[in-house]
């Protein structure tokens, strides 16, 4: 991020790029994709092109292998020009809140007036076994950061639309809902820490999505949060699970996700 520049200013230079790169006059969706989700995004709908991210104004290439770290734009089938992020950069990286919403900021700039947000973390509930996806409800954000500046009070009462989460509902009525507790990381949580999430009332463990969900909303945006349970959090199983299992509980797990993206672009 250059430090002079205004993000909201940032931002509308890369949805100015994006839209005359793939000459859109705008978007109307986007859909950033956490650990576990790259997979059940593919064939959601015409491939409209793509370009590695850290060509766009603002963005940087992701530190961590596997976080992707392309922008893919797509027509659905009902015919909405839905951009796909794979990657995102993460607030542990050490860039600053900025570019960890750069993203989403990028996606309202750009025309956009949904975003869902996806994400790979640990759960509080032993039955939500590895592979589960979860609706968020609501977030507790614990990273002591915000991406508002100065006297910005935006509500976040409703910060998870229920609009959108009924939609959801509507494709898997089996889906569960949650509150994702966002730690800094990247270390995961202590069974201490974990314990302490529940307490607060958490359900959902992880290193996102809150601080994006708060500049969606500062944005105008409607917001659709889902997290991939991919391990019990700390403690919450007697036995380690094994990466070997998680991987494996992940990529079982693709059908149902690439079900659910799809019912969704149906109705967003
Ligand atoms: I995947 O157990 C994934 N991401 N904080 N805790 C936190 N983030 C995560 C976890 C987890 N699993």
């Amino acid at each position: 991020m250059s430090d002079q520049t205004p993000p909201q200013t940032l931002a509308g230079e890369a949805a100015a790029a994006l839209l005359q790169r793939f000459g859109l006059p705008s978007i109307d969706l986007a859909l950033v994709l956490g650990s576990g989700w790259s997979g059940a995004s593919e064939g959601l709908g015409e491939p409209i092109g793509e370009c590695p991210l850290d060509e766009l104004p603002g963005f940087a290439k992701p530190v961590v292998a596997g976080h992707g770290g392309a922008l893919k734009l797509i027509r659905t089938p009902n015919g909405r020009a839905a951009a796909l992020f794979t990657g995102r950069t993460h607030f542990y990286e050490g860039r600053g809140v900025a570019a960890v919403v750069h993203g989403v900021r990028t996606a309202a700039a750009a025309g956009a007036k949904a975003v869902v947000l996806t994400n790979g973390c640990g759960g509080l509930h032993a039955e939500w076994a590895p592979g589960t996806p979860v609706l968020i409800r609501d977030h507790i954000n614990l990273t002591g950061a915000t991406p508002l500046e100065g006297a910005t009070f935006i509500d976040l009462t409703e910060a998870y639309s229920p609009r959108l989460r009924a939609l959801a509902h509507d494709v898997d009525p089996t889906l569960a809902e949650g509150v994702y507790v966002q730690f800094r990381g990247p270390q995961y949580e202590t069974p201490a820490e974990v314990r302490m999430a529940q307490v607060l009332g958490g359900d959902l463990v992880g290193m996102s999505t809150t601080l994006e969900t708060i500049a969606a909303r500062e944005a105008g945006l409607e917001v659709l949060g889902i997290s991939l349970v991919t391990n019990p959090g700390a403690g919450i199983s007697p036995t380690p699970l094994e990466h070997a299992e998680v991987i494996a509980a992940g990529a079982a797990a693709e059908p149902r996700l690439r079900g659910l993206l799809a019912g969704l672009l149906e109705r967003l």
